[in-house]
């Protein structure tokens, strides 16, 4: 689920998780199972991406391309699905791509939280689903003096993303957000009830998905918070993170 991270984790890029980043977040519905996809991709950091004094560097911010309709711009706290693809400033080579992770699915993410390095939470507030962006984030907004070796990104790395927002929904997971996805009250969430979630979820935006897109977030979905591998996202395999959220 990650984005670029941040030097100290070691799994794929940009998304770096928190601890207790969560803890803001706004109460969700089905957002919570996507949510917790990506919590399960993500590694939490001891976040190297701190600004270096440098208040004056700012996310310089393209906007490539805007739906006509636009019915919920991002803002924090939100979870979002995009692509993005990264490339050194320096000599515009390609560092990541969402695309070729993941068996190529969009990453989800909560915008605003820190799970992403800093510019790129910046970059990706008021966007509307389709939207592309093209931004230019500073090393101040992105891995600093120390760069980020895993990814070859050298110290001092001003960094250019290539955006594609899928999808903006509501944020985390909550009792309420389990509640109304538990149709039959059973306290575990079965297949059934979280494509039915899904499905309206995704009617709300209006948006033409290929069937693909569903089945494959829905398998994911399971893959990630499944642990007992029973079927059921349970109660507790939903509330995996809470104690974070303390
Ligand atoms: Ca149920
Ligand atoms: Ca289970």
């Amino acid at each position: 689920m990650a984005v670029p991270r941040s030097p100290g984790s070691s799994l794929d890029m940009p998304v770096t998780l928190r601890p207790g980043a969560e803890a803001k977040m706004r109460l969700g519905v089905v957002a919570l199972c996507l949510f917790l996809q990506a919590l399960a991709l993500l590694t939490p950091q001891a976040c190297g991406q701190e600004t270096d004094g440098a208040a004056a560097d700012e996310v310089k911010t393209e906007v490539l391309y805007v739906p006509e309709q636009c019915q919920q711009k991002s803002k924090k706290g939100d979870l979002l699905n995009a692509h993005y693809d990264g490339y050194l400033a320096s000599d515009k080579s390609k560092f990541y791509c969402s695309r070729r992770q993941n068996d190529g699915h969009p990453k989800w993410f909560v915008l605003g939280v820190g799970q992403v390095i800093k510019g790129l939470d910046i970059a990706m507030m008021n966007m509307c689903p389709g939207e592309k962006r093209r931004v230019i984030i500073p090393p101040s907004l992105a891995y600093g003096h120390q760069g980020y070796e895993p990814a070859k990104i050298p110290p001092n790395a001003t960094l250019i993303f290539e955006i594609e927002l899928y999808a903006v929904t509501k944020g985390p997971r909550s009792v309420e957000a389990f509640s109304q996805i538990d149709l039959d009250s059973d306290k575990k969430l079965s297949r059934d009830e979280i494509n039915d979630y899904l499905k309206k979820e995704f009617e709300r935006d209006g948006k033409k998905r290929d069937p693909s897109v569903h089945e494959n977030i829905l398998v994911d979905i399971f893959k990630k918070n499944d642990h007992d591998g029973d079927g059921f996202i349970s109660a507790k395999e939903y509330n995996v993170y809470q104690h974070d959220e303390l």
